[in-house]
């Protein structure tokens, strides 16, 4: 059984938007049982997890004699060996793994960049500048992002790694409203999360991270 490692508890208090429910959510939809090893910030930069992941971050995945990290990797680990998320057609196959590689390298890195925008620059003179500039390159993604999805209910064909990873990029625009602009696009991340297999994965990160009420 692979054992996984995820935040002791994210700071997203159970929104479910560290990157372990990526792996969780591939691990469900393959139906494979799976450990978790909780760690915290601390521990994450501690040699031993080190040796695990050299950026000090999670998610980390263990099976026997593999070791992954990054959430691409290790996504396509699973779909490579368990029925579910690639389609058994070569050319489809390649294609869906083409998506993931979108979701993460032409997609997610605007969406991060925006996000950060306000931490890295403060109170610097060019905020007011640089944040809708950062908006635009959102908005530029997502228009060419939802003229390709269409009406259609996931990116190519059958549900696919490749969704899995667009839509769990796409979740991180959740509290922005700029992902209401585009709803086609907001279907396609609720279609994804109705999906049982997203629904026991988020369930599972919920249970560790989900904020205590206050007072
Ligand atoms: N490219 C790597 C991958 O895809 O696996 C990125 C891994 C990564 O960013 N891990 C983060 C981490 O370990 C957790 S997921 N950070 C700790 C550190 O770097 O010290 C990113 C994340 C964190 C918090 C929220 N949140 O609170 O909403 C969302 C996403």
């Amino acid at each position: 059984m692979p054992t996984i490692t995820a935040f002791e508890r994210s700071p997203d208090g159970g929104r479910g938007l560290a990157r372990d429910t990526r792996v969780r959510w591939a691990l469900e939809e393959t139906g494979r049982a799976y450990e978790v090893r909780l760690v915290s910030f601390a521990a994450m930069k501690q040699p031993e997890h080190l040796a695990l992941h050299p950026f000090g971050q999670i998610p980390t995945y263990e099976e026997g004699d593999v070791a992954l990290f990054e959430t691409g990797a290790i996504v396509l680990h699973i779909a490579e060996r368990h029925a579910g998320l690639l389609p058994d057609h070569p050319a489809a196959r390649s294609r869906a793994i083409t998506w993931m590689f979108a979701a993460l390298n032409t997609v997610e890195p605007p969406i991060l960049e925006r996000e950060q925008a306000p931490y890295v620059v403060g109170d610097r003179p060019w905020r007011a500048e640089l944040l809708p500039l950062l908006d635009g390159r959102v908005r530029a993604r997502l228009t060419q992002l939802s003229a390709r999805l269409g009406e259609a209910e996931w990116l190519d064909g059958a549900f696919s790694a490749g969704d899995l990873m667009m839509v769990s990029v796409l979740q991180r625009l959740k509290s922005s409203a700029v992902l209401k602009e585009f709803p086609t696009l907001a279907a396609y991340v609720a279609r994804g999360e109705a999906r049982p297999a997203y629904a026991r994965a988020f369930a599972a990160q919920w249970k560790v991270n989900a904020r205590q009420p206050s007072g």
